[in-house]
């Protein structure tokens, strides 16, 4: 009698969970334009498809602090702001930050609150490894993501973990970080010890985030931390060596872990709409040509059918190399072992997005590097609303187009959306972030239901206010904002965090909006 009444229990858990209500059903068959109807303008309203997710996220380094507790050790992040403080807007860092590292149960009675359905989180490398490689395993640093990990999944919440998120050890880096192909081997160590450790619970894994910022910001630009300016090579060197890092991770879970734990693995990639500034071809050519370049690059060799980089990249890296006298190519080769390896490593596109740029073509860049390779220049329309950040305006319909591109491109893959959303400079009454995040949410929903995009799941970057890179705490893309003046750093909801509860609970938009 027991049994058959848990059973029925059950069974009413996991239906409430899973099948909508008749609300929802019904504003689904009625769904419509309201209004214009243009490519930049018109409110779809309607629901997403059953099963859709919705999370949030962070990542280790921008809301942890505890930089140096429990015996963790120091990261290129740690370096950088330690080292060079006046390169943070705010000259601050993230010793304490959110001190997520304390206060994560406050994090999952937010996350509750908000009701999502999953958490996107990082982890630290050199919390779990000191020492960068595995001679020492930090049981605190396990112990830290157990119970995380315990505690959401103990609140209904799924997690989603990053294994890496910037914050390389700083024993690596001085081995020379990415540049360095031997990084592939330790990340594929590092990974396995998170799946030894955690995967008996996470059933989503993320290998690398953003691996073009990564690299291009910080071995090609030289602004984020590790900081060089190795213009033209080290960005394809760390490039390379990332892929690697990737398929070899992607290889282990794949053959010894996915048996027992049947879970889900890929990468994150990140990449603006690149849209062209005129109707003259060599404008239309060079928007593409940056596609290539930035999401191409990491896209081409996992996503598309014969795998290796974009040809585009490789012919004109190719090219540009011999004219600068130089014996091989700048962007290194993938042997034929690495392209097989690489092609189809990932059970998902993890996607990344933040706003449009408008580009034109350009031939006059200087010395070699990436910029210079991409032969473009872009700009932005003075039109498009401003942010918190000089980087990020508001351009929702550069989101529908960059799905539907993703979709033409590497065959419609399913595309997780892994972050996107808007930052300001404070204040719990958000109303640009509310605006951001429902009309992005709802170009998205046009790419699923008109466009036929294959998109899965959504989440909102970030569940907090935290430690901006280079924008130190001036830059607030939090729906949650967090008390840096407090030593409890209490968390208050924003407006956008209600308003996204409500896109939650509604499963999209239930009828027309004026935005
Ligand atoms: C993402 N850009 O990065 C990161 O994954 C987050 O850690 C970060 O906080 C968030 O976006 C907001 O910045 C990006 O300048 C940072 O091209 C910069 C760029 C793109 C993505």
């Amino acid at each position: 009698m027991f049994k058959i009444t848990f059973v029925i229990f059950l069974r009413i858990l996991i239906c409430s969970k899973t099948s909508l209500s008749a609300e929802i059903m019904e504003s689904a068959k009625n769904e419509q334009y309201c209004g214009e109807k243009t490519v930049e303008k018109g409110f779809y309203y309607g629901t997403f498809p059953e099963g859709f997710k919705f999370g949030t996220a962070t990542s280790a380094y921008q809301i942890e602090g505890a930089w140096n507790e429990d015996g963790k050790t120091e990261n290129i992040w740690d370096r950088l702001v330690h080292q060079n403080s006046a390169v943070i807007a705010d000259g601050s860092n993230g010793d304490i930050a959110a001190d997520s590292y304390h206060k994560y149960k406050d994090d999952v009675k937010i996350l509750k609150e908000l009701g999502v359905e999953f958490y996107r989180f990082s982890l630290s490398w050199t919390r779990v490894l000191p020492k960068g490689d595995v001679s020492v395993i930090s049981t605190e640093g396990i112990q830290y993501y157990n119970d995380l990990i315990d505690e959401l999944l103990a609140n209904g919440i799924m997690p989603m973990v990053t294994i890496y998120h910037w914050d390389l050890p700083q024993s690596l880096q001085d081995l020379g970080g990415w540049t360095n192909e031997i990084m592939a081997e330790y990340f594929e160590d590092f990974a396995r010890v998170a799946f030894s450790n955690f995967g008996d619970r996470v059933k989503w894994w993320i290998t690398l985030n953003e691996p073009w910022v990564q690299s291009v910001l910080g071995y090609d630009f030289g602004w984020d931390a590790p900081r060089l300016n190795l213009h033209g090579v080290g960005g394809y060197l760390s490039g390379h060596t990332m892929l690697k890092a990737h398929a070899l991770a992607f290889h282990l879970y794949d053959k010894e872990f996915r048996p027992s734990q049947k879970g889900k693995i890929g990468i994150t990639l990140e990449s603006f709409w690149m849209e062209p500034k005129t109707s003259d071809p060599k404008d239309l050519e060079a928007a593409e040509r940056a596609l290539q370049f930035e999401l191409g690059w990491f896209a081409h060799p996992i996503f598309s059918k014969n795998g290796d980089y974009p040809p585009l990249m490789k012919q004109i890296i190719g090219e540009n190399s011999k004219k600068e006298g130089l014996k091989r190519s700048r962007l290194p080769s993938l042997s034929s072992k690495w392209i097989e390896l690489l092609k189809g490593s990932s059970d998902f596109f993890g996607l990344n997005h933040y706003t449009s740029y408008l580009v034109e073509a350009d031939e006059n860049g200087q010395d070699p590097s990436w910029r210079r390779d991409t032969r473009c220049k872009t700009s932005v329309n003075p039109l498009w609303p401003e942010t918190g950040s000089p980087w990020l305006k508001v351009v929702p319909w550069g989101f529908r187009k960059l799905l539907n591109w993703i979709k033409k491109e590497y065959n419609n893959p399913d595309v997780i959306v892994t972050e996107n959303g808007v930052s300001d400079k404070g204040g719990l009454a958000d109303k640009q972030r509310v605006a951001y995040i429902t009309e992005y949410m709802n170009e998205m929903l046009k790419a699923i239901k008109l466009d036929g995009c294959n998109i899965s799941a959504y989440t909102c970057w970030s569940l907090l206010d935290n430690f901006e890179w280079l924008g130190g705490y001036t830059q607030k893309f939090g729906i949650y904002s967090v008390d840096f003046d407090d030593p409890e750093r209490r968390r208050t909801a924003k407006e956008s965090a209600k308003a996204y509860s409500t896109i939650i609970k509604n499963n999209g938009f239930l009828k027309c909006q004026d935005i």
